[in-house]
Parts: structure tokens; sequence; C-alpha cells
């Protein structure tokens, strides 16, 4: 059996000078808010600035898409956090939602090149939820907000726009003064003169 490359380019959890949009659905508020809370908590912690930060509510998770595409199209965000929770009811209404939820935030993220973080809970019922907003399964918010941080450095780095983490060291190559979306980025060699 091969073993697999121990190299490989990965985005680290810093999110100084990034920016967010965080799309969250009303729908089932008494979990999304906290789904949101632990988000904001997630960016904060890995250095965004309050600032730097845009909440969008929708009414329910089949508007996630459409509003994470127009946030995202704007290009001023490094990444777009969307939250939900999607509650399988008595009739079809919860399958007929929950795969164009899906679709249309990843073709969201595909067709406009900004990284796009799931957060949209798919649960049988109510105690599913809980355990995913807080309680015995962690906040899927808090993931949410990381793998948006992770994604958008990913991205910088894939695009030499920062430097690149190889096999957990970073490895630099070319650093960025300006990040973000739409920023000037010079690149600078950052070779030490001997
Ligand atoms: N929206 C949710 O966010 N979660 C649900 O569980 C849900 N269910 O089950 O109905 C839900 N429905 C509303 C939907 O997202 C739209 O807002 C609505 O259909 C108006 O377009």
């Amino acid at each position: 059996m091969t073993k697999p490359p121990l190299k490989a380019i990965e985005g680290n959890l810093n999110a100084t000078g990034k920016r967010f949009a965080i799309v969250v659905a009303r729908f089932n508020s008494f979990i999304t808010e906290r789904l949101l809370q632990s988000a904001w908590d997630g960016l904060l912690r890995s250095g965004t600035a309050e600032k730097d930060i845009n909440v969008v509510r929708v009414p329910g998770a089949f508007e996630i898409p459409s509003a994470a595409r127009t946030l995202a199209e704007t290009k001023k965000y490094n990444a777009i956090i969307c939250l939900g929770c999607l509650i399988r009811g008595d009739t079809a209404h919860y399958d007929v939602i929950v795969n164009e939820v899906a679709r249309g935030i990843g073709q969201s993220a595909q067709e406009t090149g900004v990284p796009h973080a799931f957060g949209v809970l798919t649960c049988d019922n109510l105690e599913q939820a809980i355990d995913r907003a807080g309680l015995k399964m962690g906040n899927k918010g808090f993931e949410a907000a990381l793998a948006a941080v992770e994604m958008a450095n990913l991205k910088d780095a894939v695009l030499g726009r920062s430097s690149l983490v190889v096999g957990g060291k970073p490895k630099t190559k070319t650093v960025s003064r300006q990040s973000s979306p739409g920023g000037n980025t010079r690149k600078l060699s950052n070779k030490r003169k001997k």
C-alpha cells in the first residue's frame, strides 16, 4: 500500500484582515441564533475584526443560497458562512427544500469562486438540532466559521496571495500586505538578505 504524501497545502486559521458575511435563516431561530453566536465567536477568536463581519438574515433555509450568491458576487468577502436549520416534519416540505439548499450553496461557491461554509443543520427532530447547536455534538456554527477561515486562506495560498502552509509548517514564498478581495495584492519576497 502506498503511503499518502505528507506534504499538503493547507489554509491556516488566522482570519486577521479577512471579511466575512454570515447568512442566517430566521426559521427555527431557537437553533439558528445559537449557530450564529458560535460562528461569530469562531471568527473573532480567529482574529476577524467585528467591523469585518456582516450578518444577513433571511426567512428560511430555502432563501440562503440566493442571499449567499448576491453577497458573494459583490466580491467584498473572503468567504460566506451559511447557517440554517431544517427539521424533518410530517410532510415532504423538508425533502423538497433540503437538496435545493445544499445544491444552491455549492453552486454559488463554485460559480463565484468565493468559499462558502455549509452550516445548515439537516435533522430528523429538534433533539438532533439542539445537540448540534451547542450540546452533545458541539456547535456547527463554530465549525462552519473555522471552515470559512481555512478555505479563505487556502484560496489565498493556492493563488499565491499569502504564505503557503506545507505539511503544517509555514513555507513562505510570497506574502501579501492586503489579502482582502478586490484589494491590491503586492507580492514581496521575504527571503532574508544576508
Ligand atoms: N425553513 C427552514 O429553515 N427550516 C425548516 O425546517 C423549514 N421547514 O421545515 O419548513 C423551512 N421552511 C421554510 C422555507 O425555508 C422558506 O423560507 C419558505 O418556504 C418560503 O420560501
